[in-house]
């Protein structure tokens, strides 16, 4: 199976987090997005990562479509629970660690433009503020032990916020959310897995 990858990209990580996680193969061709390649255009017409294509030549965009489908595969403990509270759960926390990664992604693409355009400043303020609660949110709740799909996002997220905000600092206010990505972040899915760019 082919991933379009970006070892910078946080769901990029977290597809490849879940394909360590089941020890799931995957041959990685290391794409920019922003350059809209055409190899990647003629699998993902929105020009993002990860894109994953198949063994059977379905292209699939968007990390939660793909970790979906490779959790489906996998033959280690599953990390979407398939029914109940466990799964909403599950997928609550994954939700909002993606929104936390597509707030933090596009407040690092701003960096780049006019930081007085007050637009701007409104929109980058927007999406820090997310941020900020989606680590009050991560903090009070569980963000699932043992391993779920939720912690993966989580992991990934958090991590993504020390690779591109490391002045900014988030563990002194969450004390509770800290100890546990210390420790979650050492297993092997993360370990293998930390962002580069
Ligand atoms: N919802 C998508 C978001 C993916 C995403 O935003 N990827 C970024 C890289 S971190 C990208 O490809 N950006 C290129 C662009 O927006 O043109 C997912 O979960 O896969």
């Amino acid at each position: 199976m082919k991933l379009y990858n970006s070892a910078a990209s946080p769901f990029v990580r977290k597809v490849n987090a879940v394909a360590i996680h089941h020890g799931i193969e995957l041959e990685r061709v290391a794409t920019n997005p922003h350059e809209s390649p055409e190899e990647l255009l003629r699998d993902n017409p929105l020009s993002k990562v990860p894109c994953l294509v198949t063994d059977d030549g379905v292209a699939l965009p968007d990390s939660p479509l793909i970790c979906e489908y490779l959790d489906s595969i996998g033959t280690n403990d599953k990390l979407i629970p398939d029914h109940g509270t466990p799964r909403w759960k599950a997928l609550r926390v994954a939700a909002i660690a993606d929104g936390m990664m597509d707030a933090a992604v596009f407040r690092r693409g701003q960096q780049a433009f006019d930081q007085a355009d007050e637009g701007r400043k409104r929109l980058v303020g927007r999406a820090k503020a997310a941020v900020e609660r989606g680590l009050a949110a991560l903090e009070a709740e569980d963000p699932n032990t043992p391993l779920t799909i939720g912690s993966v996002g989580a992991v990934c997220a958090l991590g993504y916020l020390d690779f591109r905000f490391p002045d900014e600092g988030w563990r002194k206010a969450h004390p509770k959310l800290a100890a546990w990505y210390e420790k979650t972040v050492q297993l092997k899915p993360f370990a293998e897995t930390m962002p580069k760019g």
